[in-house]
């Protein structure tokens, strides 16, 4: 009886949702998106969006722009400088404990500069993703649980292997609470530049946007409230070579400024693919 009244406040909370309202650099807070103050930060290194409800991408936007960067996404206006091999932190404002799911993370190179690059050629590959930690309990413990207990907030690691240059981080949370009603899994990405420096020579191939996730795969398709013991991470392949942090959610100690123009030294060379 218990398990079926959390199911079911699970599957009919009306909760805000949420968006990064900040990424935390080696001590340094920059600004991410705020959809509930729009015009208030246009120096942020989020794109911004038009998911002024805080909502999601659900399975019909995956072969459409909204799945790129969420819906309605324009490039950031500035990037945070950061080292391969630096770790992010992203802050979400808030999480509801009912939204279950995996977490990603995905680098795509932007070639010359990411406040320009248009968002449809941008080529994914995947860095860190976290999805069922222990489904010994329905509807499971997940990465989306381990965010809500670090603070809300997010870590990921700037693989050390990648060659220097411009990048769009998309971070994204997967809700599966409402995943066994048709269109029912929910996509929240968010679209971070940066620029990041190093020696690395690495230029892993990538997945468009639209191709990322196939609005069929049965890991968007299920009822996590009757129990879940395997889970296959939606997206393609994590490149190798890289380590999942173990979270923790350091206060910044400033504020970033955002860099704006753009170096041609770092540009990448293309990636074969
Ligand atoms: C799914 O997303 C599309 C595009 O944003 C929207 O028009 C539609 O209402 C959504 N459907 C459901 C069931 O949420
Ligand atoms: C938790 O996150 C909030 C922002 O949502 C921040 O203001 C606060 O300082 C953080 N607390 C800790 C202990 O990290
Ligand atoms: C669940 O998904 C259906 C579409 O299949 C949608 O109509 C409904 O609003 C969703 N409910 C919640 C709680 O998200
Ligand atoms: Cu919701």
């Amino acid at each position: 009886m218990a398990i079926l009244s959390v199911a079911l406040a699970g599957r009919l909370s009306v909760v805000a949702h949420s968006f990064v309202s900040n990424i935390n650099i080696n001590g340094l807070s920059y600004d991410g998106f705020r959809p509930t103050e729009p015009d208030k930060h246009p120096f942020a290194i989020g794109w911004s969006t038009t998911a002024f409800d805080q909502g999601y991408v659900n399975q019909t936007g995956y072969r459409t722009e909204e799945i790129i960067c969420h819906r309605g996404a324009k490039n950031a206006k500035g990037h945070a400088p950061v080292s391969a091999g630096d770790v992010v932190h992203i802050q979400w404002n808030g999480w509801p404990e009912s939204h279950k799911g995996p977490v990603l993370d995905y680098l795509a190179s932007c070639g010359e500069s990411c406040e320009t690059v248009d968002k449809d050629a941008l080529q994914f590959f995947k860095i860190n993703q976290v999805g069922l930690v222990d489904g010994s309990r329905a509807p499971g413990l997940w990465g989306s649980d381990q965010l809500i207990a670090n603070n809300n907030s997010w870590m990921v690691e700037i693989p050390q292997q990648i060659q220097p240059g411009y990048y769009v981080l998309r971070t994204e949370i997967i809700s599966l609470h409402n995943a066994s009603n048709e269109i029912g899994a929910q996509n929240y990405p968010q679209c971070i530049n940066l620029q990041v420096t190093g020696d690395g020579i690495e230029a892993p191939p990538g997945v468009l946007g639209k191709e990322l996730y196939d609005p069929d795969d049965p890991s968007v398709h299920l009822d996590i409230y009757e129990g879940v013991l395997t889970y296959n991470i939606p997206g393609p392949t994590l490149i190798s070579g890289v380590e999942t942090v173990t979270l923790s959610h350091p206060l910044p100690t400033g504020s970033g400024t955002p860099l704006t123009g753009f170096t041609t030294s770092t540009v990448p060379t293309p990636s074969p693919s």
